[in-house]
């Protein structure tokens, strides 16, 4: 399974070599104190072993993804879609911990024919009759995302019979907790399904549904 780097949980910093660093600056900090005197030699070795360790962060193995959602089995939160303004579809999608990410099941109503992407938006503020308001795509991740990348992506409904479309399925990267936490975010449906050949937005089209992803306790 492919994991992003910045999955890594912040428990590499802890490793023994940096904690052995980490030991050594604060036992020569205690020496410079006592002696008054810092030794330049000293200083600039232990200063070495701190960018080694550093750069040896950047060759730690991408820890097994349960190490990222441990201790948050509980979360689960839902958005519920209404509709914009001249639309009519509206929908329930339900969030939970899954793997390194986040397992969706969405059920929608009133679904205009053909195949709707939808996707997590930067703002939860779905007030604007065309929900521009939320904003730009999410990022599930901060850093180097490759560039063709849909952001924010959580994949597409099909309508079906009489208006009608479900899914279920993993998300990746899309957690509920953390730094990058998708909950207060929006969910927005939009009027055509996403074109991998125009990141980071997908071109869908128009915004026919919004809702907030609300933490369930
Ligand atoms: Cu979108």
């Amino acid at each position: 399974m492919w994991l992003h780097p910045d999955d890594r949980p912040n428990e590499d910093a802890h490793s023994p070599a940096c904690l052995g660093a980490a030991r050594e600056r604060q036992r020569d900090a205690r020496w410079r104190r006592g002696r008054a005197v810092g030794s330049g030699v000293l200083v600039l070795a232990l200063a070495l072993l701190g960018i080694a360790c550093d750069q040896d962060l950047d060759q730690v193995p991408v820890p097994d993804s349960g190490a990222i959602n441990a201790g948050k089995p509980e979360v689960r939160a839902r958005a519920i879609l209404s509709p914009t303004k001249g639309n009519e579809a509206s929908g329930t999608i339900d969030f939970e911990w899954e793997g390194d990410g986040t397992r969706i099941e969405a059920s929608f109503e009133h679904m205009p024919p053909g195949v709707h992407a939808f996707h997590v938006h930067e703002l939860g503020d779905c007030s604007a009759p065309d929900a521009s308001s939320a904003g730009p795509h999410f990022a599930f991740y901060d850093t180097k995302i490759p560039p063709d990348r849909i952001l924010g992506n959580l994949g597409e409904l099909r309508e079906g019979e009489d208006g009608v479309a479900h899914v279920s399925r993993a998300v990746p990267g899309a957690r509920l907790a953390g730094a990058r936490s998708i909950l207060g975010k929006a969910v927005v449906v939009h009027a055509k399904g996403n074109d991998p050949d125009d990141p980071p937005d997908g071109g869908a089209g128009a915004r026919i549904a919004c809702g907030v992803i609300e933490a369930i306790h």
